[in-house]
């Protein structure tokens, strides 16, 4: 499935420069392997190998309501390479979007009385939580639901899209991706996220066996297909692979000295994160998966206080065993920066993102692909609150300080 490289080189900098163009992304560095090198370079066209590819990580989501398809959308149009859906499961079985099945933040939900007796206390990975949980909804009744802006009080321009959109399929955001790529004219790519994995066995809902057939109907499992599957956990990776999953696989994992995925938790494994990221834990990472996804702090750490250290060996290491690299999240918000690259006192006013995603990568090749003037319709809205009537890429043009930073930030990627 996957071919080891030794000439793997890092393209880190670039990555996050660009990155800040999207807000909140994540990112691809390094060349890719033998085989998926030549495919994406194909695939890409303009690209070269060692360019990184930007994740649009829940779409553009420091401008839109996250994991909706206008945040996917402004990704796209934002310069995005491939978008980030989260995936749980309905009630009856059908794949939706959304950061997590707990959707008291992310929607509606709490405004709806007809729905008030479903809220419940579960413990999910471990954890009580209370609140309303996408499996206790069928897609029908999902559909009734909004969007809102998990993150209010640092992205107060994005609730003025709270109301406006629903909560996307899969198979929605497969199908957006492909209309995207034929309008935008450059492949736009999925990385699908299985969230709670064993949670969701535990209760007859399975989330692999129909993310598996939804990519299988798009004709998208395949080797060299623009498909990265992500998941914190490590079984339900190995059992894709063992179901025939063929795509790119993404081993997420988290900082901290103790966090394990919980998989490990749940058999007694005493397996950490921490140990996955040492060099002997990566080279077992490759006997399923094709690329690291770690906590950015794992690249870049912290001290105490907040300031960024030097970068670690970790994106050395994980090229040395055979993975690329796609470090999760750059955001442009100082509540979200290293301290020595905030900029004022305000936590949700931009800092200097951009000198801060430089720190750990050589110079960058060549410039991000150009946002397309072809790009593909705004998804369908059916907002009816005021204030936004107007469409995706009218809203757009209405937010000028956002869209001036990320035509600054794409010209001083340029210019690198
Ligand atoms: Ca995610
Ligand atoms: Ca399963």
């Amino acid at each position: 499935m996957r071919t080891l490289a030794s000439t793997r080189t890092t393209g880190l900098a670039v990555a996050l420069t660009a990155a800040v163009v999207v807000a909140v992304p994540v990112l691809v560095t390094g060349t890719s392997s033998a085989q998926p090198t030549a495919t994406v370079a194909a695939a890409v066209g303009a690209k070269t190998i060692t360019d990184p590819l930007i994740f649009g990580h829940r779409g553009a989501s420091g401008y839109r309501p996250e994991h909706t398809l206008a945040s996917y959308d402004l990704a796209v149009r934002m310069g995005a390479d491939v978008i980030e859906p989260d995936v749980v499961s309905t009630r009856d079985h059908v794949l939706v979007v959304r950061h997590e099945n707990e959707i008291s933040g992310t929607t509606d939900v709490a405004s709806h009385p007809e729905f008030a007796a479903r809220q419940t206390t579960k413990t999910i990975d471990g954890q009580p939580l209370t609140g309303w949980f996408t499996e206790d909804f069928t897609l029908a009744e999902l559909r009734t639901l909004r969007a809102v802006e998990r993150l209010p009080d640092v992205r107060q321009e994005n609730t003025l899209y709270n109301g406006c959109y629903q909560v996307p399929t899969l198979q929605e955001v497969i199908d957006f991706a492909a209309v995207a790529s034929r309008t935008s004219r450059r492949p736009i790519g999925i990385a699908p996220e299985t969230k709670h994995p064993t949670y969701f066995d535990s209760i007859g809902l399975s989330l692999e066996e129909p993310l598996l057939q939804a990519l299988q109907t798009a004709q998208l499992n395949r080797a060299g297909s623009r498909v990265w599957v992500q998941s914190f956990e490590e079984a339900n990776l190995r059992d894709l692979r063992r179901l025939g999953l063929r795509t790119q696989v993404v081993q997420l994992t988290s900082a901290g000295t103790t966090s394990r995925p919980y998989d490990h938790v749940a058999t007694g494994d005493p397996e950490t994160y921490a140990q996955m990221t040492t060099f002997a834990g990566l080279r077992e990472v490759t006997t399923y998966a094709d690329v690291l996804g770690p906590d950015l702090t794992q690249v870049l750490p912290r001290d105490a206080a907040g300031t960024q250290l030097p970068a670690s060996r970790l994106v050395a290491d994980a090229h040395r065993a055979g993975l690329d690299v796609v470090p999760y999240t750059v955001r442009a918000e100082n509540a979200f920066l290293p301290l020595q690259y905030r900029r004022g006192s305000d936590p949700a006013a931009f800092g200097d993102a951009l000198t801060c995603s430089r720190t750990c990568s050589p110079p960058a090749s060549t410039a991000s692909s150009p946002t397309s003037p072809t790009l593909p319709s705004p998804p369908a809205r059916t907002c009816t609150a005021s204030p936004p009537a107007s469409t995706t890429r009218q809203a757009a043009a209405g937010q000028p300080q956002a869209a001036r930073r990320a035509a600054a930030s794409r010209t001083a990627f340029a210019q690198q």
